[in-house]
């Protein structure tokens, strides 16, 4: 693997800022209702995150264009696409949603991972509000940002005929589950990955903040992936889960796990994981290309191996 040290370096970046758990404390505290977009998307968290979204030439990836996608409601969304070595170059488009700090430049060493050690195109979206990207978060606004990225895929030439893989982590698992569950029909999404997400805003209050418990009504940004999941059948899911998490409890990734009735599902446990280092465990990549080459490659394209 050619990512490991970028991989620890952004999990030390990924370790310093506060995130959801402290979220969750402010939103216990009273802010509440108006507050909880500021909460739940803190993407000025690191401070430069709106200023500074790293490049993918930092991270010496060879492959990559940066683009701007506009969304139906004139949203203008800022995102990479990073494709690998044509020789070790794989039928398969991965649409990657990140977590709710920092910006798509923080991950790009999962996208270097992804391309140059498992040949896929790697496409990564910034939401609304995020990064460069022009707009205000809200989970519509994360819908339709979720869609356009997808939408763009499908139309664009070299892309449009890969099986699409959508991969999600932490807020970014809601982001993919909602998307996934309303455009499984059309039978181009082969796969969808979840790291370490959650089963609603709602009920991960009580788990985190026992006290917050009366407070769940007062949410108005859902997620509702627990009931969305056991609506998607034919898309064959890949769980990966940090048992030590201490920011989304793993019995969040089981309820969801068992919840999900599609035809396929993997669970992934990683006993050391936490919530934001569980990329850089062992054998994580490996579940990764094993579901691609397992679950979502035809019988004929599994002998060209990427490595
Ligand atoms: C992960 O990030 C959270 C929030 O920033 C932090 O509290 C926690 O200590 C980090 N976990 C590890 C294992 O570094
Ligand atoms: C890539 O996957 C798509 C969608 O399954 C399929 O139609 C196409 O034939 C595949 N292309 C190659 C070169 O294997
Ligand atoms: C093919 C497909 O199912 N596309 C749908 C994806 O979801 C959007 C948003 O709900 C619909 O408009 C598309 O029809």
């Amino acid at each position: 693997m050619s990512g490991p040290t970028y991989l620890q370096t952004m999990v030390q970046w990924l370790r310093a800022p506060a995130l959801l758990s402290t979220g969750i404390a402010v939103l216990a505290s009273g802010l509440l209702y108006f507050k909880q977009n500021d909460v739940i998307y803190p993407r000025n968290i690191p401070e430069n995150a709106r200023t500074e979204v790293p490049k993918p030439h930092q991270f010496k990836i060879e492959h990559s264009e940066e683009l701007s996608l506009r969304t139906p409601d004139e949203v203008n969304l800022h995102a990479f696409l990073i494709r690998p070595n044509a020789q070790h170059a794989r039928n398969i488009t991965i649409i990657s949603f990140h977590g709710n700090a920092g910006n798509i430049g923080h991950r790009l060493p999962i996208a270097k991972v992804l391309s140059e050690d498992l040949g896929c195109n790697v496409l990564f979206v910034e939401y609304r509000g995020y990064g460069y990207s022009s707009g205000e978060p809200n989970e519509k606004g994360l819908g339709i940002d979720a869609q356009t990225a997808l939408d763009y895929v499908r139309n664009r030439k070299d892309l449009r005929d890969t099986k699409i893989i959508i991969y999600g982590q932490s807020l970014g698992g809601a982001v993919a589950i909602g998307l996934v569950g309303k455009n499984q029909s059309q039978g181009d999404i082969a796969g969808l990955i979840l790291e370490n997400t959650f089963m609603s805003i709602r009920t991960l209050i009580p788990s985190v903040l026992p006290p917050a418990k009366y407070l769940t009504l007062l949410c108005h940004q859902l997620w509702p992936s627990n009931d969305v999941i056991p609506t998607i059948k034919k898309v064959p899911i890949l769980f990966l889960s940090g048992l030590q998490d201490e920011i989304v409890p793993a019995s969040h990734m089981k309820g969801l796990y068992d919840a999900c009735v599609a035809e396929k599902k993997i669970w992934k446990a990683f006993p050391e994981g936490s919530h934001n280092d569980t990329i850089a465990e062992p054998g994580y990549f490996d579940a990764i290309e094993d579901f691609i080459v397992n679950e979502v490659l035809d019988e004929g394209e599994k002998s060209k191996s990427a490595l």
